[in-house]
């Protein structure tokens, strides 16, 4: 027995020990009012002889929207890929080729800009298909690519042979406009259908109706419109009270959290009935822990990539999605009655209590209340008649169990897992060809945060002199998100500068489209990654092209780890009160938060692509960074 494998085993005795038995999962007095609407799903477009030709034709579009607070209903214009919010859904099975000629017909970008580093050209686009184990260049999963107004652009993507099954989803993914146009609804599925020996072929899988749920933030100004940034931001942050964030510039305005662009929608099931609902948390910057009222949510896949054997939840037992997650969930419906999906409080379940959730659910880790995130990039409106916040338990989609009484199985025993991965065995057992250790940190008010410089990470100070008002283009930004090598760690300063404790790194902080973070990542070659936040909040990391398997969430092993491509990395504890009594970052009492990983840079993939933060808005403003896959 390796000593890897004797500490897993010891952990999951520790691990049980710290089940949270202690949270008892509850009635949900939730505040949306069905709106008695069955949920509607997005039209599909599926392939045809092994390829998918289709045509979005994007520009701003009129939908109708309700107020998931105040059941007002209002038109919104916002961009689009087809019209609807969100997109179509794509079906294509492993082996086909995705065409799409992805025509722009948004407006010209505004004329007063500031730089690249910035949030900068709304109106310039292109598609990312995200899970993809896909080619990351040429017309194909290429996030550097810009699809500019008035022009057409093709889209071409071979999807492997041997690609897995599931579920996974397309949004543009143009830095600097990614936030702006998720706001507008820009997102949807693609499923990847399997064959004999997938997920999609065991029996009481296949004999289960199938739902696709995807749920999205849309915002819009009180005209209806998706506000752009103010170009006077100083800030990433943004209140109604404050004119500096980058959010500012429309003070008043909107939000739904839709489900399949509806709020609170109908779902129907008969008593015993089985269904498979694949749900998507296409949110911008939304964390929602997602829980069925009196219903077990029975686990087949994370981000659509099939776990070795059914996983049962407790029944009202929530599975918490970062922005970007996906869940592949089997519902065995109780008696006739009413139920809610809901999302609960990502604070914890009851908001400011001493529990919270794992990030990771049943891992048993780190149940800890955490930095929400939800709106805080964002002003909200601040008139009494309008959805102020997310008002928690929020229903997503109300369930109506009614009719004639069925009794169909769930699946038992092991799972087709994908042969396209390597099995976690292997991963677990294979010696790492390279180790990393990434860092999320986050610098606020160059000279302002708290009297004593200390308080701020030691690379913020260089990073702020180097991250100038000139790279800001004109205004200097008083946040710096950053994603980081936590293995380039500066040199001590000469002069003893209390606001540049460490000078001379060596990499950039913030997203270089011309120099990649790594260039040493060869393909074929496994690796071990450490994920750190150093910041107070969730961020939940995303990379493209090659899944990985999560192993360790705060430096306890996982139970049983788990494939994924993007997992929310934990915030620091203890958590800041807000009582005026927390701590700064770098308190020797700070527990800095962590994901670990192992993954195979699969071997027909060279090229560049990215990693970043899945809170887009974060995204856009440097928190993420280029990575290079060479050939061996
Ligand atoms: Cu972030």
């Amino acid at each position: 027995m390796s000593d890897n494998v004797r500490n897993r085993k010891k952990s999951i005795l520790y691990i049980s020990i710290l089940v949270f038995c202690f949270i008892s999962y509850s009635v949900y007095e939730a505040t949306t009012q069905p709106s008695g609407e069955d949920l509607t799903e997005p039209i599909v477009i599926e392939s045809v002889d092994g390829i998918l030709d289709t045509t979005f034709d994007m520009n701003i579009s009129t939908n109708f929207l309700e107020d998931g607070g105040t059941g007002q209903i209002r038109q919104v214009n916002t961009p689009t890929f087809t019209g609807t919010i969100p997109g179509p859904t794509l079906r294509v099975k492993p082996g086909d080729r995705i065409l799409i000629n992805m025509i722009n017909n948004f407006p010209e970008n505004p004329e007063t800009q500031r730089n690249g580093a910035f949030p900068h050209n709304p109106y310039t686009t292109n598609f990312h298909f995200h899970g993809g184990s896909v080619n990351p260049g040429d017309n194909a999963d290429n996030v550097f690519r810009r699809m500019e107004p008035g022009t057409e652009n093709l889209v071409d993507i071979d999807v492997p042979p041997g690609h897995q099954s599931g579920t996974f989803w397309y949004h543009p993914h143009k830095h600097g406009a990614v936030s702006f146009q998720f706001f507008g609804g820009m997102a949807g599925f693609i499923i990847v259908e399997g064959g004999e020996g997938t997920l999609d072929t065991v029996p009481e899988v296949q004999d289960a109706e199938e739902k696709l749920i995807l749920f999205n933030i849309v915002r819009t100004d009180q005209q209806g419109n998706v506000p752009f940034v103010n170009q006077i931001a100083t800030q990433q942050n943004s209140t109604p009270s404050d004119s500096l964030g980058i959010w500012s510039t429309y003070q008043n305005s909107f939000m739904y959290l839709l489900t399949n662009g509806q709020t609170n929608p109908v779902i129907r099931m008969k008593p015993g009935e089985v269904q498979r609902w694949r749900v998507l948390n296409a949110g911008s910057g939304v964390t929602l822990v997602v829980a069925l009222e009196g219903h077990q949510l029975n686990l087949l896949a994370n981000d659509g990539i099939t776990v070795p054997e059914m996983v049962t939840f407790e029944t009202g037992e929530p599975y918490v999605m970062a922005s970007g997650n996906r869940a592949d969930l089997l519902i065995k419906a109780g008696s006739s009655g009413t139920y809610k999906l809901v999302a609960l409080n990502p604070d914890g379940p009851n908001g400011d209590s001493d529990i919270g959730w794992s990030v990771i659910t049943q891992s048993g880790i780190d149940p800890s209340p955490r930095t929400a995130r939800i709106g805080f990039d964002f002003p909200i409106v601040s008139g009494e008649t309008l959805l102020q916040e997310i008002t928690y338990p929020y229903t997503l989609a109300t369930l109506i169990v009614e009719g004639e009484e069925m009794d169909m199985p769930l699946p038992n025993g092991p799972l087709p897992v994908p042969d396209a991965l390597p099995s976690i065995e292997t991963q677990l057992d294979t010696t790492p060809d390279a180790e990393r250790t990434v860092a999320w940190e986050i610098c606020g008010t160059r000279f302002a945060m708290g009297s004593d410089p200390s308080d701020r990470l030691p690379s913020c100070g260089w990073y702020f002199d180097l991250y100038n008002a000139d790279y800001w283009g004109g205004l200097e930004m008083t946040n710096l998100l950053m994603m980081r090598d936590a293995n380039d760690e500066g040199k001590p300063n000469p002069v003893d500068d209390p606001l540049i404790p460490r000078i001379n790194y060596e990499k950039e902080g913030l997203f270089d489209a011309n120099e990649p973070l790594f260039d040493n990542m060869v393909a074929g070659n496994f690796e071990e990654w450490t994920i750190i936040n150093r910041s107070f909040s969730d961020h939940p990391f995303h990379i493209h092209i090659n899944p990985f398997l999560l192993t360790h969430i705060n430096g306890k092993p996982l139970p049983q780890p788990e494939y994924r491509d993007t997992v929310l990395v934990p915030g620091a504890t203890p958590q800041p009160t807000g009582g005026g009594n927390s701590l700064p970052i770098t308190d020797p009492g700070v527990t800095f938060g962590s994901v670990t990983f192992r993954t195979e840079l699969e071997a027909s993939f060279t090229g560049q692509t990215v990693m970043h933060c899945h809170i887009l808005s974060h995204e856009d403003v440097g928190m993420m960074q280029r990575i290079d896959i060479i050939e061996p």
